[in-house]
């Protein structure tokens, strides 16, 4: 079948959710990918930050494959032995008492507004159904209904109401407008990226995060981070709350803690907030199944030994410091920002061209990148990539831009 063929075929049976870049892959391997004509691309999305540690990391593969010659699923009504060693494994490794298994980012989320209820009522002693949850303009944590019940954005909310009440939302990075609302007694928790993502890769004033959760604690109020895009490394740090010394007392993990090769998230935190939550008022049925938990442990652990975060640090000063001299090269590019390999060009239309132009034109030059809000292209390659690699791919998105 040719790659027109292969797109026809999902125009005609699939859903039209999504408006994909014109390319059909059919293998990936490390930080690069395969079309169905053979054009190999450096893959500068990573599944939106779920492969951090490239595609079909061996590794982890090999675990994936020792797990599904045993056992797979069990559902949470009897006991596996996978689970408690990813329990265990990231319960020390993020620094929290528990954790709790799903399986998508949303779900994670959920989970996280729950149990932030949950010890609202039976903890902090907040009134039956008034708990509040503060969020930011522009967030991005999902697709379901509450949490899009939320969001700022048209796309993501019209004709999907009627929407969940008990959420306030205020300006990203404003301490001010925070300290506001915490005001309100019946503040359970704030829920924030540590940098937008879905917004544009957002990057808060320095200081911000920790101004905000030393608020949140003078104010008895939880500090949730969502982490699924931002975690895992993919910043320079671990976690891009470590960038500033924060703990979050909700953590919410997804994507990359299963490498790319299937669902899975978690949630972390204490046994205060964590036993809130008593057995059977939540679950899933492949949250914290045998073999998303082997996975998880193999790609945490190639995460800290491959040593990850600091080489995303690395690669991502060179990264902007090169976008930032191409930047003084052509009128096209506005702005370059970021953090690690988590990174953004924001770029000026021209002669009708678009962010949308500049990435068919990447794609051309055998590099993927897609837009977001219509003239920010995110570049965010798997984290294994090496400086040889990284500047091959640099020289591609030049000439690329250049070519506008
Ligand atoms: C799509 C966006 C990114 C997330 C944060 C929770 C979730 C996400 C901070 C939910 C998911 C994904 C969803 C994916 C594209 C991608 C995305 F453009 F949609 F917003 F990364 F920025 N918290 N983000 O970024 O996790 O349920 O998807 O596993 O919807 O196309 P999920």
């Amino acid at each position: 079948m040719t790659a027109k063929e292969y797109m026809e075929r999902e125009d005609r049976y699939g859903a039209h959710n999504y408006h994909p870049l014109p390319v059909v892959l059919e293998r990936g391997e490390g930080v690069y990918v395969w079309d169905v004509e053979g054009k190999r691309y450096y893959d500068f999305l990573s599944a939106y930050s779920a492969l951090n540690q490239g595609h079909r990391h061996p590794r982890i593969v090999e675990a994936m494959k020792r797990q599904l010659d045993r056992l797979t699923l069990t559902s949470r009504a009897f006991y596996n032995d996978a689970l408690g060693e990813f329990e265990e494994y990231a319960a020390k490794l993020f620094g929290y008492d528990k954790l709790l298994p799903m399986n998508t980012g949303a779900e994670a989320v959920e989970t996280a507004l729950k149990l932030a209820r949950k010890w609202a009522y039976k903890v902090k002693g907040i009134p039956e159904n008034q708990a509040k949850i503060i969020t930011c303009e522009n967030n991005f944590h999902g697709r379901t209904i509450t949490i899009v019940s939320f969001s700022t954005d048209p796309t993501a909310y019209k004709d999907y109401g009627p929407f969940t009440p008990g959420f306030v939302t205020i300006p990203y990075n404003d301490i001010e407008a925070l300290e506001r609302e915490l005001k309100d007694p019946n503040v359970a928790a704030f829920l924030v990226e540590p940098i937008q993502g879905e917004a544009g890769i957002i990057v808060p004033d320095e200081g911000y995060l920790k101004k905000a959760y030393e608020l949140c604690k003078a104010h008895n109020v939880l500090f949730i981070a969502d982490e699924v895009q931002t975690g895992i490394a993919r910043t320079g740090k671990l976690l891009a709350c470590d960038w500033e010394g924060v703990h979050p007392d909700i953590l919410i993990l997804g994507k990359a803690i299963s490498g790319g090769l299937m669902p899975i998230s978690a949630v972390l935190a204490d046994d205060e907030i964590m036993l809130t939550i008593k057995p059977g008022e939540h679950g899933s049925t492949f949250g914290g199944n045998p073999l998303a938990a082997r996975v998880a442990v193999e790609a945490l652990k190639v995460v800290v030994e491959e040593n990850l975060a600091e080489n995303a640090q690395k690669m991502g000063e060179i990264f902007r410091s090169e976008m930032k001299k191409l930047q003084q090269k052509t009128d096209i590019i506005e702005t370059v920002r970021g953090k690690g390999l988590l990174n953004a060009v924001v770029i000026r239309p021209k002669n009708g061209k678009t962010a949308w132009d500049v990435c068919l034109k990447m794609a051309e030059n055998g590099v993927l990148a897609k837009p977001t809000h219509d003239h920010i292209i995110r570049f965010a390659p798997p984290l294994i990539i090496n400086q040889e690699q990284l500047e091959d791919a640099i020289s591609r998105i030049e000439k690329s831009i250049l070519a506008f």
